[in-house]
């Protein structure tokens, strides 16, 4: 191995051993975000429009494990540079490259909502350790060329060492980004609830109401299979024995409630398909789940809503807000602070303890998980965090449908073939839904029995196939008579349109 080689490793070897001793430190001390999710998340908030699209695009609800592997890489990279820069292999430049990424870590750590002084010193102090660690190995003289020439064994032991602690501290960075973005299993398993029985009970679905088709997706959506989007690089863990809600801003009076108060309000269950403005057409940000909650215009009443508010800004414990209209929440629909999804509490992902559930909106302006408080406000003074970012103070669901029987370029055969998708206009409802076949003329599909209004709709087409090559489009109509536009528009400000196709050869 050659001194310059090890020289790289030193540099790799301390970085990631510094940061994986600043992760240990502060998540042993559960005082706030560790360094790399820190950067992330300090990241994410940075992040414009377009790059939260194309990371959805390419990476789809893994987006936050690329993230962590990317700044570890860029990390790594860095160290690594400084190391092979070092002309005397004295790795005072590593050493400063050190701390410039703690300084970086650090600032991140301090901005967090959840950070502070006490998960910020942790990484200013291990940064500048390995940085007192760089210029140490550095000036040992094991590392001068002309030294090494004439102590082989000592050079080919220490740089031994040297590599060995790198790969350990890689692996260490690398485990705890697996464990902290929720691709392992979770310590600990959410405090189950008390969960009351709704004074008003979802919709039965009937028979006719949920299509049995392979490949179809099924009327609801299991929590594991439910599509996961937020601004959380780590899931946040809220406490249910201390979470309360806030309700203030132009109200008559402010609210606060317990977890406990919630569960023993009169509770009502209702069918909501929520979905994702990064939703491309044809794409899979969307999924229908039976939500347990108290409607938001229950505590909003209580509160007294004050001339002039059109607007609750809900927040979260994250940091995260949503500005919902207050019309949408005041009406006779089921908007809900939501304790259960599909008979059990929330999952963590998707906002234990308490979210908010919008019938028609899309989520980035109305589903604000891990609940803290909602802001009686008015759009005029108050904005929301996608809102700064680029996309629409205001997302009303887009009218759409999706071809999810045949996908891929399958080979199909020759005659009778099932087309079978799902279509959404929620609180709208969806009147009909039709195909077409090489932009022939539109043809109505079945619908599955409607449930709800606020739900998408499974429909079936049986298409009678000749061979060839063919692309099968579809279109929905919504019960007020809007027909879902081909005008292609893209996922910003406020959400796409257009139809979606699929390709098939037939045999
Ligand atoms: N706290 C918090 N709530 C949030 C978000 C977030 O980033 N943070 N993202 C919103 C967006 S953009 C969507 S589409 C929905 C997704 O909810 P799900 O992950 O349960 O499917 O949550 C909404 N609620
Ligand atoms: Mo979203």
């Amino acid at each position: 191995m050659s001194s310059r080689s090890g020289v790289a490793l030193a540099g790799l070897g301390v970085t990631a051993g510094s940061l994986a001793l600043a992760e240990a430190v502060v998540r042993l001390g559960g005082t706030g975000p560790g360094p790399v999710e820190a950067v992330a998340e300090a990241f994410i908030d940075r992040t414009p429009p377009w790059l939260k699209d194309l990371a959805i695009d390419l990476f789809g609800t893994a987006d936050k494990l690329a993230l962590g592997v990317g700044i570890v890489v860029v990390m790594a990279g860095l160290a690594i540079a400084a190391g092979l820069a070092e002309r005397a292999r004295r790795l005072r430049g590593a050493a400063v490259v050190v701390v410039v990424l703690a300084v970086i870590a650090a600032a991140a750590t301090l901005t967090r909502p959840d950070g502070g002084l006490a998960a910020t010193w942790p990484v200013l102090a291990c940064g500048l350790a390995g940085a007192c660690a760089l210029v140490a190995v550095g000036s040992a003289p094991a590392l001068d060329p002309a030294w090494a020439m004439t102590h082989r064994k000592v050079l080919g032991r220490r740089q031994l060492l040297i590599s060995a602690g790198a790969v350990g501290g890689v692996a260490v960075a690398g485990g705890s980004i697996m464990r902290l973005t929720g691709n392992a299993a979770p310590a600990t398993a959410p405090a189950p609830l008390d969960l009351p029985a709704p004074v008003s009970p979802a919709a039965q679905v009937p028979e006719g109401g949920a299509l049995d088709i392979a490949g179809l997706a099924p009327y609801e959506t299991p929590n594991e299979e439910f599509y996961r989007i937020d601004t959380a690089f780590v899931v946040p863990r809220v406490d249910p024995a201390t979470w309360t809600l806030r309700v203030h801003g132009l109200v008559d009076r402010e609210v606060e409630m317990s977890l406990d108060d919630l569960l023993g309000e009169e509770l009502v269950e209702a069918w909501v398909t929520l979905c994702c403005v990064s939703n491309q057409v044809g794409g899979d940000l969307i999924g229908n789940a039976r939500w347990l909650g108290l409607p938001v215009r229950t505590v909003l009443e209580r509160a007294g809503v004050r001339d002039g508010a059109d607007m609750v800004l809900s927040r979260s414990v994250d940091g995260f807000s949503a500005s919902t209209p207050l019309g949408v929440l005041m009406d006779d629909r089921n908007a809900l602070l939501a304790v259960a999804m599909n008979g059990t509490e929330l999952p963590p992902e998707h906002g234990y303890p308490v979210r908010v559930v919008v019938p028609g909106l899309y989520g980035y302006v109305s589903a604000t998980k891990w609940l803290a408080e909602l802001e009686v406000t008015r759009f005029a003074d108050q904005t929301a965090y996608w809102t700064d970012r680029g996309w629409s103070a205001r997302g009303p669901v887009k009218i759409s449908s999706r071809i999810d029987v045949p996908r891929g370029r399958r080979s199909l055969q020759a005659g009778e073939n099932v087309v079978a998708g799902v279509a959404w206009a929620q609180h709208t409802g969806i009147a009909a839904v039709e195909v077409r076949v090489d932009g022939g003329p539109w043809q109505p599909a079945d619908l599955a029995e409607e449930v709800s209004v606020d739900t998408w709709r499974q429909w079936v087409y049986r298409w009678d196939a000749a061979a060839g090559d063919h692309r099968l489009e579809v279109r929905a109509t919504g019960h007020d008579g809007e027909v879902q536009t081909e005008e292609v528009q893209g996922t910003v400000p406020d959400g796409a349109t257009g139809l979606h196709g699929v390709d098939v050869a037939v045999a």
